[in-house]
Formats: structure tokens, C-alpha cells, sequence
């Protein structure tokens, strides 16, 4: 039930967005949230803060077009939504991917903005992306629609104004191709402009690394709270792309198991020794840019491919969703309590269901939700902003040190958050209160505008 006076707020957002379920659904869970707040502090339900909130302050909507292989004429639609800069320029990620609408990227950039204030860095909220699937295409045609893309994004960014990375179907070899074409557009070494970039060229140390570290940093820390750890835990990793890796990598590294990961295709399990061969993985996922199915083929005795399977149907003690959103629903949520899972943390952006989220809280299991759990990838990219700013490269030691901090320092604001608003031990409201304060103060500071 959302109290009474966030329900005509919803109304309305339902009313103005039709057909945007994900983009309703990521309002929702923020709005659940706030009956706690506005019932503590009744003036942030004034002067429409709640209704701006939800309102981007700016929607891009432009062709791509481009020339295939064969010499086709191709046709896609890309997108970037500014959905407020309250805290500092838009920052967020860039997806391509053929499910990508208008409401994924408003439900991915109204995230961001509750993600990036957790982070307590300066950058506002925003995502793009476009419909274009890159799986199958050529290096070549990767690189036109890149630079076709940017030509038409580039004159709404800059390091003072839209700052973006990667996502699903971006990594670094994406941004190469798009921060070249924004160079050659500009005429300016302008590094600030996008995050996730080469080492040589502008990037970040620990920035590839980031999202999947950060995750794993968050779940052990609400382990450590129950006076537990990763040590000897068996954990289940869906995805196989940039976040699935390096939380396999950090897991392991902190002494847990992760056995089983996946891909659209299916699920590979793989108990044997360490767990997932993450050398192997690389390989196949970073090199090669093969399937789950070439590892488990490679891999051979002692791993089960399951085409088409549910990897939550794996017995484990955690599960760390890191493939898209809406991939874990409620009835895998009673799989996995039903197994003895301990503790879920979302490496995704809304990976599962509220029906899921509702089923782990109830049954007391550790649940932190991706817009703190998997808040280390943007920070991270606000790290490179920093030293992109002071034309300085810090080493890997300092610069993962800082990540940890500020995932620590995410958890806990979280977990204190919780507490204050009457909800112990319940990161999900943790997160959007505290998210939602710093934000709306910032707001109100500024005024209508
Ligand atoms: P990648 O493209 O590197 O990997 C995505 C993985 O998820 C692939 O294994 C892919 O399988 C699978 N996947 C993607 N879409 C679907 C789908 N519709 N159904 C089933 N499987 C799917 O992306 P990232 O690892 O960067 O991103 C993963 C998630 O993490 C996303 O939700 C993203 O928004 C989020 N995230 C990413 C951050 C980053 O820094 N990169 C930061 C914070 C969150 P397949 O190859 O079969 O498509
Ligand atoms: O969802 C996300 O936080 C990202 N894709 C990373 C955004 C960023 O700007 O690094």
C-alpha cells in the first residue's frame, strides 16, 4: 500500500508513461519507500519535490544510421535520458542491447540518480543506449554504429554536462570507438567526457574490475554484521559479462565458491575444485567472445551445461543476479530460500522482482539491492572523472582502497538508514531513503528550476 499522498503521484506517473512497466516498477519501489519519510519529514511531499523527482529533466531520442558489411543501409534508435543533475552532471552507463525502449532507459537512469547520490560523489543521474544488437556484427560494423551514435549524442555531453560509460553490450572497446569519434568531432582530448576507458588513453585503474568487486565488498559486509563471512560459501553468479567476471574474481578472492554462472543461452555449473575456472572464463568471455556453452565444452568432465535452465534452481548459499532486470522472479526466490540461501546481492540494475525482493525480506535473508550493492562500477567512474580533472593516474593498490571505502561507507549509510526509518536490516529501504535525502536537499537548495 503506498500511503495516500504518493499514490496520486504514482497515478500520475503511470498515466503520463504508458506502457513503461520497468520504468513504473523502478518508481514504485523508490515511492514504497518514502510513505517512511514524508511520514517523518511531511515537507519533502511539498512543491512537487517527489514529482520533479520522477520527471527527467531532459528525454534524446535520435536515428542511427549505418552501413553494414554487406553494404546495408541499418537503422537503430538510440537514447539518452538526463534525468537530473541536482548533484552534478548526468552520469550513467550506455546499453545496446534489442530489448532497450524509452522506458528501459528511464527505469536505468531514475536508478542512477538514487545509485549515484549513495555514492556521496558529485554526479547526477542518467542512462542511454539504443536498440542496436551487437551480437553477430563485425568489428567494423561495431565501430560505424559507434561513431554514427556519437555523432549524433556528442553535442549534448560533456565533462561538465553528460558524462557516460559502459552497460550491457558497451565495454571498453565501445567506449574507444565513440570517445574517437567524440575527439575527432570536438577537436579536443576531452577525457573527462566518457568513463571505462584504456588505461593509456584516459581510463581508470580498477574501473573494469569495479561493479563485480564492489558487489562482492557489499555482500560481505552485511555477511560480517551477522558475524559471518564469504569463506567456504558456495555462490551463484548469473551473467558472464563485465559483472559476472570480476565478482566471480573478488569471490573468490575472499575464499567463497562461485559455481555456477550464466548466459542468455543457459547455465553452466561447475562444482568441481575452485569453482568456475575464471582464467577460462576470461578467455572464452573477453577474448574470444564466446558463449557459456564454448566453457563448458572446453572445460569438459565435471561441469553440466543446462541449456535453457534456471541457474537459480542451483543449491547455494548466495546468489548474485548479474545478468539484466526482472531475471530472478519470486517463485526462484522460494528455490533459493528453500535451498538455504543467505544472502542475495544484486550486481544488476533490478534484477529481481518485487515479488522476489518481497520473499527474501520476508524470510530474513540478507538482501542488498542494486543501487548500493552494484553502486562501485559509477564510483569508480567518478574516481576516473577525478584524476581525468588532475591529469593524474593513481595505482591499482589506492584506487581499489577507495572503492572499498566508499562501498563500506554505501553499506553502512544503508543499514543506518534503515534502522532510523523503522525497518531494520532492510537495504532496500535503507538505500532509497538515503538516496532520496540527498537528492531532494539538493533540489530544494537550488530551487525550482
Ligand atoms: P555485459 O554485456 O558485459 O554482460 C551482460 C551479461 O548478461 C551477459 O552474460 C548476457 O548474456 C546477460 N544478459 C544480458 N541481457 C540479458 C537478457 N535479456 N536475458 C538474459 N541474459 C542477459 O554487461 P554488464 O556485465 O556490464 O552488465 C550486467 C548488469 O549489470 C546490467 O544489469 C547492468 O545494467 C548492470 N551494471 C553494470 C555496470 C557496469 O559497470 N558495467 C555497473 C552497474 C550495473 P548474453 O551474452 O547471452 O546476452
Ligand atoms: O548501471 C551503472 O551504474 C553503470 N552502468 C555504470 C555507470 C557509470 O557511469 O560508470
Amino acid at each position: 500500500m503506498l500511503d495516500e499522498k504518493l499514490e496520486p503521484i504514482y497515478a500520475d506517473v503511470l498515466r503520463r508513461n504508458p506502457g513503461e512497466e520497468e520504468f513504473h516498477q523502478a518508481v514504485r519501489e523508490v515511492l514504497d519507500s518514502l510513505g517512511a519519510v514524508i511520514a517523518k519529514h511531511p515537507d519533502y511531499a511539498e512543491d512537487a519535490l517527489i514529482e520533479r523527482i520522477c520527471e527527467p529533466e531532459r528525454q534524446i531520442i535520435f536515428r542511427v544510421p549505418w552501413i553494414d558489411d554487406k553494404g546495408r543501409v541499418q537503422i537503430n534508435r538510440g537514447f539518452r535520458v538526463q534525468f537530473n543533475s541536482a548533484l552534478g552532471p548526468y552520469k550513467g552507463g550506455i546499453r545496446f542491447h534489442p530489448t532497450v525502449l524509452l522506458g528501459t532507459i528511464k527505469f536505468l537512469g531514475f536508478e542512477q540518480i538514487f545509485k549515484n547520490a549513495l555514492t556521496g560523489m558529485p554526479i547526477g543521474g542518467g542512462k542511454g543506449g539504443s536498440d542496436f544488437d551487437p551480437k553477430g556484427r563485425s568489428e567494423g560494423e561495431i565501430m560505424r554504429f559507434c561513431q554514427s551514435f556519437m555523432t549524433e549524442l556528442a553535442r549534448h555531453l560533456g565533462e561538465y554536462t553528460d558524462v557516460p560509460a559502459g552497460d550491457i553490450g558497451v565495454g571498453q572497446r565501445e567506449i574507444g570507438f565513440m570517445f574517437g569519434q567524440y575527439k575527432r568531432m570536438t577537436n579536443r582530448y576531452e577525457s573527462g567526457v566518457l568513463t571505462g576507458k584504456g588505461l593509456i588513453w584516459g581510463g581508470s585503474r580498477v574501473r573494469t574490475e569495479a561493479t563485480g568487486y564492489g558487489a562482492v565488498y557489499f555482500v560481505d559486509r552485511m555477511l560480517k554484521r551477522r558475524n559471518q563471512g564469504l569463506e567456504g560459501k558456495k555462490v551463484l553468479v548469473s551473467g558472464a559479462g563485465n559483472v559476472a567476471i570480476y565478482t566471480i574474481e573478488k569471490v573468490r578472492q575472499l575464499g567463497g565458491r562461485v559455481i555456477a554462472c550464466s548466459d542468455s543461452d543457459g547455465y553452466v555449473v561447475d562444482d568441481t575444485g575452485a569453482g568456475i575456472d575464471l582464467e577460462l572464463l576470461k578467455e572464452i568471455k573477453e577474448k574470444q567472445r564466446g558463449r557459456v556453452a564454448d566453457y563448458a565444452a572446453a572445460r569438459g568432465a565435471g561441469t553440466t551445461y543446462v541449456p535453457g535452465g534456471r541457474i537459480w534452481e542451483v543449491p547455494a548459499d548466495i546468489a548474485m543476479p548479474s545478468a539484466t532486470q526482472n531475471e530472478l522472479n519470486g517463485q526462484d526466490a522460494r528455490t533459493l530460500v528453500k535451498n538455504g540461501v543467505v544472502a542475495v546481492g544484486e550486481g544488476a540494475n533490478m534484477p529481481c522482482t518485487p515479488d522476489a525482493v518481497r520473499v527474501f525480506l520476508d524470510a530474513g535473508v540478507l538482501f542488498g539491492p542494486g543501487k548500493a550493492a552494484n553502486a562501485g562500477g559509477v564510483a569508480t567512474s567518478a574516481l576516473e572523472m577525478q584524476q581525468n580533472a588532475s591529469r593524474d593516474s593513481w595505482t591499482f593498490e589506492a584506487t581499489e582502497q577507495r572503492l572499498a571505502t566508499i562501498m563500506n561507507g554505501i553499506h553502512d549509510r544503508c543499514a543506518e538508514m534503515a534502522e532510523e526509518y523503522g525497518a531494520p536490516g532492510n537495504y532496500v529501504l535503507g538505500a532509497n531513503v538515503a538516496g532520496f535525502i540527498r537528492v531532494a536537499e539538493a533540489m530544494r537548495a537550488l530551487g525550482v528550476v
